[in-house]
Parts: C-alpha cells; sequence; structure tokens
C-alpha cells in the first residue's frame, strides 16, 4: 500500500482539533436546515442572511479560546465578512482549522419506510480537492440512524449499509489530506429507554468500525461524532436523567466499541438544551479523568452553540455585539467543560430543550 502524502499534516490535523479545553462548532448546516432555524426567528432564507449569521459565529471575539476548528457548509467556505474579507482567513488567524460538511444529505430507503443513507459519495474526490485548495482540513460526514422497537429499527441492513459510506467517505477524505469526522447520528427520536440506546449504539458504532478495518482506513486519523446515550426524548426516563448517569452510560459503550488509537470523540448535542450539553459534557470528562479513558472528549455541537447567539442577533446588526458575545461565552463553558471544569451559571438562557422534530430525512 502507497504511503498518504497528507499523512503529516492529517496527524498535525488530529491534534489540533483534539487539543485541551477546545472543541468544535458545527455550523454546517445545510440550507433547507438554516432555513427552519431563520424561520423561526421570522427570517428569510437567502444567501446574504446566511452569511451574516455565520459572519457572527466566526468573528465573536474571543471564540478562538473554545474552538480548535469550524465545520461549515460548502457556501460559507467561500464567504467573507461584510468587510469582504474571507472566512477562511478570519479562522486561519484566529487558529480555528475550516472543515467542512461533505455529505450531501439523507435519502429514504424505499424498503424501509422511515430510514435513510446519505447521499454525497459521487464526486466525492474531486470535491474534497476544491475543499482542500480552499482551506479546509477536516471534513464531516452525517449518517441518521433512527430507534423503533417495534419496527427493529434501526435495521441490520441499514445499519451496515450507512457504515460502508461513513467507510468510504472517510478513506476519500483522507486521500484528499481531509481528516474525516465520522458521524453516525442516532436520533433521540422515541419513547425507548437508555438501555435501548446503549444497546443500538453499540451496534451501530461496532459496525462503523468493523467497516472501517474493512476498507483499511487508519481511526487514528480519524475522529468520531456520536451522540451521549441517553433516553428517548419521549421517554419516561428522560425526566430523571442527570449528567452523571449520561457520562456513565455514555463512558461504558464508548469503552466498548471506540478503539484506543482513535484521537477524540466529539459529541454532537442532538436536541439537548444548551446547559444540559455542557453539563453532560463535563461530567463526562470528570469520569474520563477518573478511569483514564484513551481518547479525547469534546463537542461538535451545532444547535447548544448557536440558539441563543442566533435567537439575541435576531438578523439585526445592532444586536450583533452582544449576540457575539454570548456565542463566545457558551463556546469557553463548553471549553472548561472539556477540562471537565464547567461550574456556576450557564451563560445561554438556559435549560430550553432543542429537540426540533424527526431530522431524519
Ligand atoms: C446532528 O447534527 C449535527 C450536530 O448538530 P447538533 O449539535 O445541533 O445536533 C450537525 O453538524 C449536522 O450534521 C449539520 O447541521 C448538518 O445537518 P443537515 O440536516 O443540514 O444535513
Amino acid at each position: 500500500m502507497t504511503e498518504n502524502p497528507y499523512l503529516t499534516e492529517l496527524q498535525t490535523t488530529a491534534k489540533h482539533l483534539t487539543q485541551r479545553g477546545k472543541g468544535i462548532l458545527a455550523a454546517d448546516e445545510s440550507t433547507g436546515t438554516i432555513g427552519k432555524r431563520l424561520a423561526i426567528l421570522s427570517l428569510e432564507n437567502t444567501p446574504e442572511t446566511r452569511r451574516a449569521l455565520r459572519e457572527m459565529l466566526v468573528c465573536a471575539p474571543g471564540n478562538d479560546e473554545a474552538y480548535s476548528g469550524m465545520i461549515l457548509f460548502q457556501e460559507t467556505l467561500y464567504q467573507t465578512d461584510s468587510s469582504g474579507k474571507p472566512f477562511v482567513s478570519i479562522l486561519k488567524e484566529k487558529n480555528i482549522l475550516p472543515g467542512i460538511k461533505v455529505d450531501t444529505g439523507l435519502k429514504p430507503v424505499p424498503e424501509s419506510p422511515g430510514e435513510t443513507t446519505t447521499d454525497g459519495l459521487e464526486d466525492l474526490s474531486n470535491r474534497c480537492a476544491s475543499y482542500y485548495a480552499q482551506g479546509a482540513r477536516f471534513a464531516k460526514w452525517r449518517a441518521a440512524l433512527r430507534i423503533d422497537v417495534n419496527r427493529g429499527l434501526p435495521s441490520d441492513s441499514v445499519v451496515h449499509e450507512n457504515a460502508r459510506e461513513l467507510a468510504t467517505y472517510a478513506a476519500t477524505a483522507q486521500s484528499e489530506g481531509l481528516l474525516p469526522i465520522v458521524e453516525p447520528e442516532i436520533l433521540i427520536d422515541g419513547t425507548h429507554g437508555q438501555e435501548v440506546s446503549a444497546a443500538v449504539a453499540e451496534r451501530v458504532i461496532s459496525a462503523v468500525y468493523d467497516a472501517l478495518r474493512e476498507q483499511n482506513v487508519p481511526v487514528e486519523l480519524t475522529l468520531l461524532k456520536p451522540m451521549m446515550i441517553m433516553p428517548g426524548v419521549s421517554s419516561e426516563e428522560r425526566k430523571n436523567v442527570t449528567p452523571d448517569i449520561v457520562a456513565v452510560e455514555t463512558l461504558r459503550v464508548m469503552k466498548k466499541v471506540v478503539p484506543e488509537q482513535v484521537p477524540g470523540i466529539m459529541f454532537l448535542s442532538g436536541g439537548m438544551s444548551e446547559e444540559e450539553a455542557t453539563k453532560n459534557l463535563n461530567a463526562l470528562n470528570i469520569l474520563a479523568e477518573k478511569e483514564k479513558a484513551p481518547w479525547s472528549l469534546s463537542f461538535s455541537f451545532g444547535r447548544a452553540l448557536q440558539h441563543s447567539a442566533m435567537k439575541i442577533w435576531n438578523g439585526d446588526k445592532n444586536n450583533l455585539e452582544e449576540a457575539m458575545q454570548m456565542a463566545s461565552e457558551v463556546a469557553r463553558a463548553n471549553g472548561r467543560a472539556q477540562l471537565g471544569k464547567f461550574e456556576g451559571k450557564h451563560p445561554s438562557s438556559g435549560s430550553e430543550s432543542l429537540y426540533e422534530g424527526f431530522r431524519g430525512w
């Protein structure tokens, strides 16, 4: 096998993204997803509104204390701030690595209603090469798996197809110099308890690492982006779940299925409130230190880093400074949680659930 010419750079990227006290902002919502969030603020989903929103997130002073990387949507990778300076250059000056969402969205599986695989493998290699040329240094691909105990979902065939796609994507991204984040999201929709979430996560994540091995993808040059192990959003157990309970179960599952060589597990927030996401990450890191977990445990949150700041911003330039301050404070709270040192009041507007309804397709 020939050696990857980007090997050293991929190693450096992995190290950078998993440094202590920092994590990743996922600001890579596709046009449809961000449109739903803008609609809540009664804002029109135009390229300029999306650019202005991303300017608030990229340019927030002090966010570099907590962000090692930022995942962008393709459109944003080529956009600039209001003075015309490319976002990529601004991120570079802040020592925040630009990343890129390279999947092109979910697609339904006709034989299994409610389940999806992910599009985007076609032309992936060329697109990755262009994103690298534009300054991206890591990539992300999201698979979404749905739990439905009565119907036996996720089905084995869909679990394996998503794992195969994630591995093909990871191999392609690595060969073009982009460190792949592998995101097998298990959706929180459902009435199932934490035990079911744990069993499904074991099955799904194991299948992903089997597929990565089968396709000879070096896992030390990948990052995992899973959901924390929690009861379904409509489960009775949900009310009683504490950060310590989430931490114990999440760490137990990750230890069972994630190889030690993986440099980092960067969790998604998946509908948790801003406060809940930070507190769970904090509890996880306290436990991980006690148990000497082999990987870095950090965040790659979207909603849980943006929600309060977006509400303050509300599409109005006059609110920009205050919104940026909120964006940065929430980022830094999560930076402290990565160290297991978050305490006191959460800077965000709090414990409002960010569950948006089914995001399967
Ligand atoms: C699960 O979504 C990812 C993490 O965001 P949350 O922390 O809010 O759950 C997120 O990066 C997602 O992959 C992007 O928003 C892209 O999603 P779409 O639905 O636009 O493909």
